[in-house]
């Protein structure tokens, strides 16, 4: 039985359409507008191919198969639905998509599985609305506590609770899943990057995943007149946070081969472009995929901060917002990949994830495993994201025959 390619270009082609910013890629933020139609659109899919749906007290999204076996642990497939702005239609949509073709799959064979089986659709793993990232699989693991969540707000101060109020999801639900109702978590992804298209293979295997130490930095300096204030009279906080970002590359070179630092996300305040700035907050992204180039990293990052602070009349904060270690798979399942990926005669190849996943959150309490398929151009986090419905088809193939292998 192989995955309908058909059906799997149809959902892609239906959630893209649930942006906020059409023709410029997908924006789709949690417990928005978007976050709604391709909420309804996931669950009536999961209705369509016999799951039973539910969503947890954070708007994560489960449809499921019951198993024979009573009380059994699930075997859970799938990803996250949330977007960066102006993403593209593939990253984390295509795992919930292939999530929902292996369910298809299952009913089209009626397949009665010992084990469940179920299909997520996870929220705001991008952290793009509420900051930090891999919120839902956090919430879900109970890593993020009830009290965080219910101050969690986003740039505009809209607490994470109305906003999902807002469309019709209730906060007091269940939210924290235990560890023994998962068997297995398995996650098809885009690579984001350019080495499946360069091999021309059409699927990695995940070993590992990189470790990420999210910041949020406050640099805080004096608003004034952009032409009354003579130079030497300033504390401009955006001369100096504009001097920190520009260190950035240097440390990250410095710590090593496979350290990347990236400041995606900067604000200005007052933000006139007569006024000099008073405030600036911008996010520090630290990667590698070893713990202690992270740290080192993350420790050269903290000493630019304190030389810079209280000098000139400006004072530098940072906040840490996330940090997870780098994550192994679970070897049992990356051997598994490999067997069913010959058996089908599918190429696959070894590599590791320069992207954070949910897959490195549920790794600490299931096993995981992760397949890749090809990016064109490498390009992610952008509109012009795009991967074939032919790859996304031998993804599913792989995941439905390794999954069967684990439920029945
Ligand atoms: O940032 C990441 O690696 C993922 O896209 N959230
Ligand atoms: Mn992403
Ligand atoms: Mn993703």
């Amino acid at each position: 039985m192989t995955a309908n390619k058909e059906r799997i270009e149809q959902h892609i082609d239906a959630l893209k359409q649930f942006t906020a910013t059409p023709g410029q890629g997908v924006t789709r933020l949690t417990y928005s507008k978007e976050d709604l139609q391709a909420r309804n659109y996931i669950k009536e899919k999961m209705t369509e191919y016999g799951l039973a749906v539910s969503e947890d007290g954070f708007g994560n999204i489960f449809g499921k198969l019951e198993g024979t076996l009573s009380d059994a642990p699930s075997v859970i497939v799938g990803s996250h639905f949330d977007s960066v702005p102006n993403g593209g239609a593939y990253d984390g949509t295509a795992g919930v998509v292939v999530g929902l073709e292996v369910a298809a799959l299952f009913q089209e064979l009626q397949l009665k599985p010992t084990y469940p089986l179920e299909v997520i659709a996870m929220v705001e793993e991008e952290g793009s609305r509420f900051g930090g990232g891999l919120m839902g699989s956090r919430g879900m693991m109970g890593l993020l506590s009830e009290e965080d969540f219910y101050d969690l707000a986003d740039k505009d101060g809209i607490l994470a609770t109305d906003a999902m109020s807002e469309i019709g999801l209730d906060y007091s639900k269940e939210k924290v899943r235990s560890p023994e109702t998962i068997k297995a978590f398995l996650e098809l992804h885009i690579e984001q990057g350019p080495i499946l298209e360069e091999k021309g293979i059409r699927i990695g295997v995940v070993e590992a995943i990189v470790g990420l130490n999210h910041l949020e930095v406050t640099v805080q300096g004096r608003a004034g007149h952009a032409g009354t204030t003579p130079m030497d009279y300033r504390s401009d906080a955006l001369v100096t946070a504009a001097k920190l970002i520009a260190t950035f590359p240097q440390i990250a070179k410095e710590t090593g081969h496979g350290t990347v630092i990236t400041t995606g996300r900067l604000h200005v305040f007052p933000n006139g472009a007569n006024v000099i700035p008073d405030k600036v907050v911008f996010s520090v992204d630290i990667r590698s995929g070893k713990e202690k180039q992270i740290s080192q990293a993350r420790q050269q990052v903290d000493e630019l901060l304190s030389a810079h602070n209280g000098v000139g009349g400006i004072t530098i904060s940072a906040e840490e917002q996330l940090f997870i270690e780098p994550k192994e798979l679970d070897t049992e399942l990356r051997r598994l990949l490999k067997e069913v990926s010959d058996e089908l005669s599918i190429p696959y190849c070894s590599m590791s994830s320069g992207a954070g996943h949910d897959a490195m959150v549920l790794s600490d309490f299931t096993a995981c495993g992760m397949l890749f398929i090809p990016s064109k151009d490498g390009l992610s986090h952008c509109p012009e994201e795009w991967s074939d419905a032919g790859d996304l088809a031998d993804g599913t193939d792989v995941l439905f025959e390794t999954i069967k292998r684990l439920v029945m």
